[in-house]
């Protein structure tokens, strides 16, 4: 994994932009100045979705990068939620992470699947074989505190493009090995500064943090940012998991 700092790139204003704008017209064509409705929309219980998509998508933010920062701002970083779904004495335990910790992830694969025209699993390898970015992010938990770490990873769009999804497919949705599953948008997943994380401040992603590879989605809230990802399927409908409480979509 390539961690020269001066390797890293911050995708330009412009770059993201051309993403962000293939993104609208190819895959979602949002309606000219309709007003977009959250795929939770008409669930009361969910209100809180309908306000904030709705705001945050009629400004068009999916053009507007996350602030980046510089090696000097990173700080410390606690881990909260599941700290390690390899310890049965802990929890969050999964017995196929367990074994895939064993071979210190040798053996671990993610499948890509759904409505995609080539589904595959990719390896800890191949995930790193692609062009690595590196991003120096705030993290913004929902419990109220903040962190600064740089994160490297493979853009998410990279995997989609790989895979092929179809003109249909609006959601993508992960699975953790700790149990979570939830989703997020296209506007979202090709955002530039949405990376599947396999490393953290120029190491190995900690297993505390989600080892072998998390999701970071720079636009929202710290819980949107998944770890311990086990597969990801992409749908065309929206599945809603949401029986937490929190909320689907909480842009920032
Ligand atoms: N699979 C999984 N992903 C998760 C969590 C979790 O418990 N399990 N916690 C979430 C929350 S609430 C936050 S704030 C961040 C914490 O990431 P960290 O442990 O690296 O600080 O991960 C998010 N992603
Ligand atoms: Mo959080």
């Amino acid at each position: 994994m390539d961690h020269n700092n001066k390797a890293s790139r911050i995708l330009t204003r412009r770059e993201a932009l051309i993403t962000s704008l293939g993104v609208i017209g190819g895959i979602l064509s949002l309606p000219g100045c309709k007003r977009p409705a959250p795929p939770t929309y008409g669930n009361i219980l969910r209100m809180g979705d309908d306000f904030t998509y709705s705001a945050q998508r009629s400004l068009l933010p999916e053009l507007s990068l996350a602030k980046e920062y510089n090696l000097g701002d990173i700080s410390s970083f606690p881990a909260t939620g599941t700290i390690n779904p390899g310890d049965s004495s802990k929890p969050g335990f999964n017995e196929n992470y367990s074994k895939a910790l064993d071979t210190n992830f040798d053996q671990w694969r993610m499948p890509v699947e759904g409505s995609v025209a080539k589904p595959r699993s990719f390896s800890l390898h191949e995930l790193q074989s692609f062009p690595v970015r590196n991003q120096i992010t705030k993290h913004t938990c929902e419990e109220g505190w903040t962190a600064i770490a740089q994160w490297h990873g493979v853009q998410l769009s990279r995997i989609l493009q790989a895979v092929g999804i179809k003109p249909s497919a609006r959601f993508v949705n992960f699975q953790t090995y700790d149990g979570w599953t939830d989703s997020i948008d296209m506007i979202d997943a090709f955002h530039p500064q949405t990376i599947l994380a396999y490393g953290m401040n120029g190491k190995n992603l900690p297993i505390p943090h989600g080892a072998p590879v998390r999701l970071r989605v720079e636009k929202q809230i710290g819980y949107k940012s998944f770890k311990y990802i086990e597969k990801i399927i992409i749908t065309d409908e929206f599945v809603d998991t949401g029986d937490s409480g929190w909320a689907w979509y909480v842009g920032m």
